[in-house]
């Protein structure tokens, strides 16, 4: 007779303490099977997931949330928690519209205390938390689990340097697969392999005699189970003496932290008896965990960067999903194409190598490519560098991603006008990653900086034009261009560009003009063709610049309508409309002047033509605000 699932009885990390030990393995397996399931169909993170479902285990096994409180860095790893706090009968609704969130989100259970999504938050977030549970005399742990690739970025070690002055007993989870969504950058890295690794962590602890100790106190500790805290106390005293007579103190030490492992993370047993002894510490404590990326699926694990996010199944139609011919695309192979006449070309990515498009970059031109980690901060100042010194550098981002840098864009690259381009894929409605992923405000963030160009291309053509100009002009530039097929051979676009002008697209001389740009470039021309096959005729001006805008020349082709409506994929508040509403002020302009964008709002997950749906910027919906705005005059034209 078939067993019932042993998921079946876990509805709560209390469910999950009374199984037995001999059963978790066979727990693990329907987990793994579960998010192998859900994920390729829904998509998402599918090989961090399969990585940490021992880990996650033994977590829940030891901790007692939510009294006991887990952080989970990026929260892109958090599916068997989702899992196993009460939501396995919901996991199939992950990332699709109105499901479960792909990350962490604490209306959707309190056993979720942070939301996240960007990376390397985590040890901030959790050392605020514990500070504030001691001023507030709350009890309970708390526990921030971060991955080698999250570690790479500033705030983490800004948030390790701050909590190790503390001393509060802070426990962190180094989950150290080697991995961030490629292969990782940088020292602090390790191999899973401890004994071949060149790296930092795992050149302190790979030397022989270093192990042979090693192996020998933590079986010790690890096999008397009254004694092992007292005992666990004085091994890691031993421990820091074997480093410092040995291995020189680990960075982790010198930050004030107590140091524990490598120890196997697929070990549930083994991680446990750690957990358990560490818990009892009073001190800042970093357990680093060895993973294995995509773990227990054969194609994951054989290839981790490909299965680290996987897309859904596309719905039928759903072209931007399955399109090869999409902005990232054609900004991977632009870029490449003029890095081959122009080798003062150089690419900077933050640990999004694939996501940007710089793939092909990278294999043609290794020399010139340059992955920083997860460190958008530093991406944009190293690209100020590296134009400083008389490079042409461009830093592909995502628009979200891209709001760390702020200050950098503005302090490194805009006051000294360095020659940076920033090319900002994502920027715009982003597909099932919700709140934390949209692309909404990097115009509002960005379009203020004195002396920057902004450009955002609506077709293939146009953008191959926009990113030659860029590398040929002698200030910052932005691209901005959302995920999603990218349209070719739509009249007008193929034209030069002339700073601060855009392009008709449609002109038959009526009253009423559509302004559009970027991304809505394809869903305007929809509208036109709506509006049309209804016997009403519009004028389609696509923008192309969002700064800088002639502002002589707009105000006189605006003045030529009595309606004007303008669509963008960015925020309506502090985006290119207020900035044209405020000239059509200013200019003293008679016309109907309307603007739309996203919504004054953090949008959820859904897809993005769900999203476009939702703030009326599809073909449709934009149909709809023409109707709205100029039926009178709309019916005059048509009838005269
Ligand atoms: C600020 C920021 N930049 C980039 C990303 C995209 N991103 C999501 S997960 C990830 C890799 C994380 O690697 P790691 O912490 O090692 O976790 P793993 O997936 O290997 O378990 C990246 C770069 C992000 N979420 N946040």
């Amino acid at each position: 007779m078939k067993q019932e699932p042993l998921l079946n009885k876990i509805n709560s990390p209390e469910k999950l303490k009374e199984l037995p030990l001999s059963d978790l393995p066979d727990l693990a397996q329907e987990i793994r099977d579960r998010i192998i399931d859900v994920v390729t169909r829904n998509g998402g993170h599918l090989a961090s997931n399969l990585g940490v479902v021992e880990l996650t285990i033994a977590l829940h096994r030891v901790f007692n949330s939510p009294v006991d409180q887990f952080v989970w860095d990026v929260g892109h790893q958090c599916y068997t928690h989702k899992i196993l706090t009460g939501r396995n009968d919901s996991f199939d609704t992950i990332r699709l519209k109105n499901g479960l969130s792909g990350f962490p989100k604490r209306d959707e259970s309190v056993h979720d205390i942070v939301e996240t999504g960007h990376a390397s938050t985590s040890i901030s977030a959790a050392l605020g938390i514990i500070v504030g549970k001691s001023i507030r005399g709350e009890a309970g742990k708390v526990i921030a689990v971060i991955g080698d690739g999250a570690i790479t970025g500033g705030m983490a070690f800004e948030a390790l340097n701050h909590a190790g002055h503390l001393r509060k007993d802070l426990i962190i989870i180094y989950n150290d697969n080697n991995m961030s969504i490629s292969r990782n950058v940088g020292g602090l890295s390790s191999r899973s392999d401890i004994s071949k690794s060149s790296s930092f962590v795992s050149r302190i602890t790979a030397t022989r005699t270093y192990q042979r100790i090693r192996d020998l106190i933590d079986k010790g500790l690890l096999s008397i189970p009254f004694f092992g805290y007292r005992l666990f106390q004085f091994v890691m005293r031993m421990k820091r003496g074997v480093k410092a007579v040995f291995l020189k103190e680990t960075i982790f030490s010198e930050l004030g932290f107590e140091y524990v492992g490598p120890i196997d993370g697929h070990s549930i047993s083994m991680v446990t008896k750690v957990l358990e002894n560490v818990k009892k510490l009073r001190k800042p404590v970093i357990v680093h965990v060895v993973t294995r990326k995509g773990k227990g699926y054969k194609r994951a694990e054989e290839n981790p960067s490909d299965y680290h996010g996987v897309s859904p199944v596309p719905a039928p139609g759903d072209k931007d999903l399955v399109s090869k011919n999409t902005f990232t695309n054609v900004f991977g192979r632009a870029v490449a194409g003029l890095a081959v006449k122009d080798e003062s070309i150089v690419a900077v990515t933050a640990a999004m190598e694939k996501g940007t498009g710089l793939k092909q970059f990278k294999e043609e031109f290794p020399d010139r490519f340059f992955d920083v980690g997860i460190a958008e901060q530093h991406a944009v100042t190293f690209g100020a560098g590296l134009a400083a010194a008389g490079l042409k550098p461009v830093v592909a981002v995502y628009s979200t991603f891209m709001q760390r840098a702020v200050d950098q864009l503005i302090h490194d690259i805009a006051i000294p006008g360095l020659p940076v381009v920033i090319a900002m894929d994502r920027a715009g409605l982003v597909s099932s990653d919700g709140e934390t992923h949209q692309g909404a405000y990097d115009i509002s963030l960005f379009r203020n900086i004195p002396g920057i160009t902004i450009l955002s291309p609506g077709t293939a053509e146009e953008f191959r034009l926009m990113i030659e100009y860029s590398f040929s002009t002698s200030g910052p530039v932005l691209l901005r261009y959302p995920k999603a097929e990218c349209p070719e051979g739509i009249a007008g676009t193929g034209q030069p560009l002339i700073p601060g002008r855009g392009v008709f697209i449609t002109r038959t001389g009526n009253r009423t003009l559509l302004i559009t740009i970027g991304g809505l470039v394809a869903e305007s021309i929809r509208a036109v063709d709506i509006l049309s096959s209804d016997g009403i005729d519009i004028d389609l001006y696509n923008l192309r610049f969002i700064k800088p805008i002639d502002d002589n020349n707009l105000s006189d082709l605006l003045s030529g309508y009595s309606n004007v409506i303008l669509v963008e994929e960015g925020s309506r508040k502090g985006g290119i409309g207020e900035y044209i509403a405020a000239l059509v002020y200013e200019r003293g302009l008679e016309i109907n002047f309307e603007y739309h964008g996203i919504p004054e709002q953090f949008l959820p997950q859904a897809l993005r033509s769900e999203l476009l749906e939702l703030c009326g910027l599809n073909g449709e919906g934009i149909a709809v605000f023409v109707r709205r705005l100029a039926g009178m005059d709309l019916s005059v034209a048509v009838s005269s």
